[in-house]
């Protein structure tokens, strides 16, 4: 039998109040933030839990419902993905399985639903906030340094109505978009600065090439211009690195290499 609450609520009443005024608090807190990641793809979510681990205020605006990005669906929608021994202590660290191939000592496999779903929890679990359905569509950009983010419901984004959105105020902003690298093209277009590339702009992701792609997708993470980091096929785009597909190895290292940057950056 439900109780009522205070003053006769109904359990309509209660159930109402509790999610508005939960959901409010968590929102008010994130509004001023160390580290703001935008998309909650696999590079981003690992990058979420070390950073929380290690003490510093972060959250991930997802535009979509699921946050995970490209994990879910494998590789053509096959849900399976690839990962190789480098960045195994990754999975271990978020509890998620994976299995050597026989044939190819270095590669493991593992489900890409386990690896999506691990991942979220990990970085949930380490006191990472995420903001699911809310699109990035600006930044806040004041005294040569990117300071923010302008969030607004993904619905009203899609639905293209006329409302105005909120502001998020933090120190670090992480573009963690995938292939578009929205948040340094908006940086780009926008406020007009020069990124860290050879030509101050983005150069473009190039065709696949796994090895290589891998390899700079790690390197490619980094800080870009004051206060704007990217990581993941982010990264990878604003330098011109190669698509490498199915494997994630680069991805978890690139979200493991974010944070470690803006971790020794406050020490
Ligand atoms: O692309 P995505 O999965 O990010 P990633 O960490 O991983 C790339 C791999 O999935 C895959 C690959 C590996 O071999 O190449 O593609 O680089 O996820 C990016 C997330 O960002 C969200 C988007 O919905 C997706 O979930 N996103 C993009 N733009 C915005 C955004 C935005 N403006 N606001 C909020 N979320």
């Amino acid at each position: 039998m439900l109780r009522k609450g205070f003053f006769g609520m109904s359990a309509e009443n209660i159930i109402s109040t509790a999610i508005i005024s939960k959901f409010s608090e968590k929102l008010i807190d994130g509004l001023k933030l160390d580290v703001a990641l935008v998309g909650g793809g696999p590079s981003a979510l690992v990058a979420a839990r070390y950073l929380a681990e290690a003490g510093l205020k972060t959250a991930v605006f997802e535009r979509k419902l699921a946050p995970g990005g490209g994990t879910w669906g494998g590789g053509m929608l096959f849900n399976e993905v690839v990962v190789q021994d480098e960045a195994l202590h990754i999975l271990d660290d978020f509890n998620i399985t994976h299995k050597e191939l026989e044939n190819a000592p270095g590669y493991h496999t593992l489900d890409s639903v386990e690896m999506a779903s691990g991942l979220i929890f990990g970085a949930l679990k380490a006191g990472a906030k995420i903001f699911n359905s809310v699109s990035v569509e600006d930044l806040v950009f004041k005294n040569g340094k990117v300071n923010g983010l302008v969030i607004n419901w993904t619905c009203v984004e899609r639905l293209g109505l006329h409302v105005d959105p909120l502001t998020v105020i933090a120190e670090n902003v992480i573009d963690g978009t995938g292939h578009p690298s929205e948040i340094l093209n908006l940086a780009v277009k926008k406020a007009k600065i020069q990124l860290d590339t050879p030509t101050g702009d983005i150069i473009g992701e190039k065709p696949m090439w796994v090895e290589n792609g891998e390899a700079s997708t790690v390197e490619n993470t980094r800080c870009y211009f004051p206060g704007l980091y990217a990581c993941g096929m982010s990264a990878n785009n604003v330098m011109g690195g190669y698509r490498m597909g199915p494997i994630f190895g680069g991805m978890l290292m690139s979200g493991r290499k974010v944070a470690k940057l803006i971790i020794e950056k406050g020490r």
